[in-house]
């Protein structure tokens, strides 16, 4: 799951996304969390925020959740945490995106993974190289593969990028 925010209290809306993943309880364990990252907007908005980014690896009872039900769990987060949805890549207190799971690969619309943008955005690919460095994609990409690709740059845990 990738975790990121750009207004009010950057740090405290991560933690409080975590805070509340954990309430889900034993079904949903967290596996590895990354390091924050300051991180440049990407996208559409370019005129906002530079954003806290986080990625955090949950192993999930598939007998008791489906994707969809997992990411559902993700949205009833952000909801609960009053995220307005505004402006399509615009300023928000917190997005929650599924990256991977597990194998599946389907774009439904609803459900898409593994994320269809994770791949070009070096705020996703630091932190998720940084807890698992040798993770192969469905597609058989390695993330280092796919960050060599990238024009960024990280420095003191800030990542900027041109698109
Ligand atoms: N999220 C977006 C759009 N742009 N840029 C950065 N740096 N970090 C984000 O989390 C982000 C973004 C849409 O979800
Ligand atoms: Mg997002
Ligand atoms: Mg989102």
């Amino acid at each position: 799951m990738a975790l990121g925010s750009n207004l009010g209290d950057l740090e405290d809306n991560l933690n409080q996304a975590l805070a509340r993943m954990e309430a889900y309880g034993e079904d949903i364990t967290l596996e590895a969390m990354s390091s924050t990252y300051v991180t440049e907007p990407q996208g559409p908005v370019t005129d906002q925020p530079w954003f806290l980014n986080q990625v955090a690896w949950y192993k999930v009872d598939k007998e008791i959740w489906s994707p969809e039900g997992f990411l559902s769990a993700l949205l009833a987060i952000e909801d609960q945490m009053a995220r307005e949805r505004g402006e399509p890549g615009g300023p928000r207190i917190i997005d929650l995106d599924l990256l991977l799971f597990g194998e599946l690969e389907q774009t439904t619309g609803f459900l898409d993974v593994p994320h269809p943008r994770m791949l070009e955005r070096a705020f996703v690919l630091v932190p998720l190289l940084e807890i698992a460095p040798d993770l192969i994609l469905p597609d058989g990409t390695s993330v280092k593969e796919a960050l060599a690709k990238l024009d960024y740059k990280l420095e003191d845990g800030r990542i900027s990028q041109k698109i």
